[in-house]
Formats: structure tokens, C-alpha cells, sequence
């Protein structure tokens, strides 16, 4: 029998639909490779997803053979930092994975949170 998480990652991703322009979203940031869109629900006055295009479930998905997606989205923090004012500020970035991180979209995604102080605690 598939646990709630398994059978959340065989319906339709929201991320995908969004990539695909069929979802709205307010976007940052597109390369041929990765997508940029403000959060639903913002933590921070910059929160932005980093996702890949290509439809990776989380971080435990991605191996040598598709390990230039982490130089495509970190690429991408660096240019959108700079887009969004943060580069010099500094700012904070987060994957989720599983149950215990409270994962809740299942399409790989980078957290960019900056524009404030935040807290040193990474937990809570
Ligand atoms: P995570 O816990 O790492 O899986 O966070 C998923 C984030 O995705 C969460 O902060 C809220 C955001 N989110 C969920 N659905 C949508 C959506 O339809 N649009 C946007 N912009 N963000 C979404």
C-alpha cells in the first residue's frame, strides 16, 4: 500500500504545471535549465523556489548522471541573489527532503530566503 508521501508523488506535480506556464506564479528568474518563482508563503520578504525544469522528486534523486543540476541551481542563486538585492546582505538556502524537513512539494526545489535577520537556529 503506498504511505500518503508515495501516493502525494504520483499525482500531477504543481511545480511542473507551473514551469509549464499552465499554473500562475510570480516569476524571478528562467534559464534554459532551471525556474525562479516567489513562494506562496513567504518566510522571509525574499522567498523565492529554485527548481529545476527537468522533474527530479528530491534531493535523493539526483546522481552522477544528472549531477549538473546542482550547478544549474546553484548558478541560479547566485544570479538571482544579485537580482534580488541579497547578494551582500547574505541570505539563506534550504532543500527540504522527507517527512522530518516537513517536504511538501515533491519536485526539487531550492529555498532562497534573505531581505531580513534571520536567526541562527536552523531548526524549529
Ligand atoms: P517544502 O516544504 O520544501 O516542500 O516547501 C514547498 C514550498 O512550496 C512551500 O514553502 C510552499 C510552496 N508552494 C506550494 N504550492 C505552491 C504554489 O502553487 N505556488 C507557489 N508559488 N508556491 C507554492
Amino acid at each position: 500500500m503506498l504511505s500518503p508521501t508515495d501516493a502525494f508523488k504520483n499525482k500531477e506535480c504543481i511545480f511542473c504545471k507551473i514551469i509549464a506556464g499552465t499554473l500562475p506564479c510570480e516569476k524571478v528568474y528562467e534559464n534554459d535549465h532551471i525556474f525562479a518563482f516567489r513562494d506562496i508563503s513567504p518566510q522571509a520578504p525574499v522567498h523565492v523556489l529554485i527548481v529545476p525544469k527537468q522533474h527530479v522528486v528530491d534531493i535523493l534523486d539526483v546522481s552522477s548522471e544528472n549531477s549538473v543540476i546542482f550547478q544549474n541551481l546553484f548558478g541560479a542563486v547566485q544570479q538571482i541573489a544579485a537580482k534580488l538585492g541579497i547578494a551582500g546582505s547574505g541570505f539563506r538556502t534550504v532543500f527540504n527532503s522527507g517527512d522530518h524537513a516537513c517536504q511538501t512539494m515533491y519536485h526539487l526545489h531550492l529555498h532562497l530566503l534573505g531581505g531580513t535577520q534571520m536567526s541562527g537556529s536552523l531548526v524549529g
